[in-house]
């Protein structure tokens, strides 16, 4: 007997931002992207990866779909999928990735992104809907969109001369050696149905025998973007869309790729041996496990298990300077880092910041919107980050440029003349490394030895070696 129910892998309710708690979900009446959620959900109970599974959503309709997957869920911006895909495999390769991606998304803004993320070969199953149309955003024309068909943007049909031929992304993609499984199937009938899912299982499994980039295409009904009924459109489908993007396998050649590295945090002992080896034979070395914050952040680390530090100020400062040497220092340390730049748009003068997350555990998320520090090199920057940091965080701010004190009262302050020590060490460009020399006061951390070698990797000289090194402890003796 054949029990048909709710895969498990799909949520039972569709809870929202602000309570609503929908139980039917966003889609149209009669949209294939329902079908295909179920069908995803299906092969992923039974291929048993729901735990593993990170489903990225793209923008589109279906940018929801983190509200029905009861998997990993990432939301990624326009075409963005597989590079944000490709990144989540390389950090996790133990994870079942899925693309789901629209046709506006893959084949029009998302274009170079889907071409060079399936000739590398990266280890994801994308599943693209292809419904000819940008439905979402009321039924623009798309690269897939069918010679004749009326769009929004082509009220008297899209012609070849305009706009040329309907892109067939599934044999296009099939010629890139990197693609290990490439095909092209419809939901208009249940049989078809039933072959669109073993294709997506097909997908699945070759991603979890590592054998590379596959792609299930489906030609997916949108009654509303189309202006038909749900039935017409099945139709529809079939007297228009099967022509111009036939149904079938375009490549099936699993081939063996090289299995990934598993991530270093994952090994302890590895860690180690890493961390040796980068910092060449040189002191002791703190195993990941045992970095416990309560000592290595003045004892307050015990109630955060990252420091996330916004560093800012205007460019030519040093601001993004600054945050790499905290997050080299503690790299060398081995602590997990991630250091993400902000830039204004002017090379000098205008603002810059940078985000610096260093943890004893995985970081799932480069950037720091709550700090638990802050650095703040120039007036503005204290104003618009202030408010951010958490409670009992500490703020570093250049005392000798901004003449205002935070306004917080439940964080730890500490003025620093910053500029004005560099400028009487005769560069003022080290205002940075005196900050740097205030932080490891303040906080205990980074290591003192760490930040001598990554001080030495940054001094083209040994006379600014030697500058760095008085502005670093004019740092530690400003406070
Ligand atoms: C960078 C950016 N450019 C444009 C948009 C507007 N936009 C939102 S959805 C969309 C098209 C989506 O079409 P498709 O990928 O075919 O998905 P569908 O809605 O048909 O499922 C566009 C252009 C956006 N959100 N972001
Ligand atoms: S506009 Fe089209 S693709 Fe979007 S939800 Fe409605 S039917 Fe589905």
């Amino acid at each position: 007997m054949k029990i048909i129910q709710r895969p498990e892998s799909i949520l039972e309710t569709f809870p929202r931002k602000g309570g609503a708690e929908p139980d039917a979900t966003h889609y149209c009446p009669g949209c294939g992207h329902g079908i295909v959620h179920k069908l995803i959900g299906e092969c992923i109970d039974e291929l048993g990866i729901r735990d593993d599974t990170i489903l990225i959503s793209p923008v589109g309709c279906s940018v929801f779909a983190y509200y029905y997957f009861d998997t990993g869920n990432v939301q990624a911006a326009h075409g963005r999928a597989p590079a944000v895909g490709t990144g989540i495999k390389r950090a996790r390769p133990g994870s079942i990735v899925i693309s789901y991606q629209g046709d506006g998304d893959l084949a029009a803004i998302g274009g170079n992104n889907i071409l060079q993320a399936a000739n590398r070969g990266e280890n994801l199953t994308v599943i693209f809907i292809n419904n000819a149309i940008y439905g979402m955003t009321g039924g623009q024309l798309a690269p897939t969109s069918i010679l004749g068909m009326h769009t929004a943007t082509t009220p008297r049909g899209r012609e070849f001369s305009d706009y040329g031929s309907p892109m067939r992304m599934a044999e296009l993609l099939a010629n890139l050696d990197g693609v290990s499984f490439s095909a092209r199937h419809a939901l208009t009938t249940p049989a078809k149905i039933n072959r669109t899912k073993k294709a997506i299982k097909k997908a699945l499994q070759y991603q979890m025998e590592n054998r590379g980039f596959s792609i299930v295409e489906i030609l997916s009904q949108c009654p509303t973007g189309w202006k038909m009924d749900p039935v017409d459109s099945l139709q529809w489908i079939e007297e228009n869309m099967v022509p111009a993007f036939p149904l079938g396998t375009f490549k099936d050649t699993p081939h063996d790729r090289l299995t990934p590295p598993e991530p270093a945090n994952y090994d302890p002992d590895l860690v180690e041996r890493i961390v040796r080896h980068k910092a060449e034979g040189g002191g002791e070395h703190i195993r990941l496990h045992e970095a416990p914050w309560a000592d290595a952040f003045g004892g307050k680390g015990g109630q955060w298990d990252a420091i996330r530090m916004k560093v800012a100020g205007f460019g030519g400062q040093g601001v993004l300077m600054l945050g790499e040497l905290a997050a080299r220092s503690s790299m060398l340390q081995g602590l997990n880092v991630t250091w993400l730049p902000s830039y204004g748009p002017e090379m000098r003068g205008g603002t810059a910041n940078c985000s610096v997350v260093v943890s004893t555990r995985d970081i799932g998320n480069p950037m720091v919107d709550k700090s638990e520090v802050l650095i703040a090199m120039n007036r503005p920057s204290l104003e618009k980050f202030e408010q951010d940091v958490q409670p009992g965080g500490v703020i570093f701010y250049d005392s000798s440029l901004i003449n205002i004190e935070p306004s917080r009262k439940d964080v730890e302050v500490h003025p620093v003349p910053a500029t004005k020590i560099a400028d009487g060490l005769g560069m003022g460009r080290v205002a940075n490394v005196v900050i740097l020399g205030a932080i490891h006061k303040a906080l205990g951390f980074p290591d003192a030895e760490r930040i001598e070698e990554t001080i030495r990797l940054i001094s083209k000289n040994d006379k600014i070696l030697e500058i760095n090194r008085k502005a670093f402890q004019a740092g530690i003796d400003s406070i």
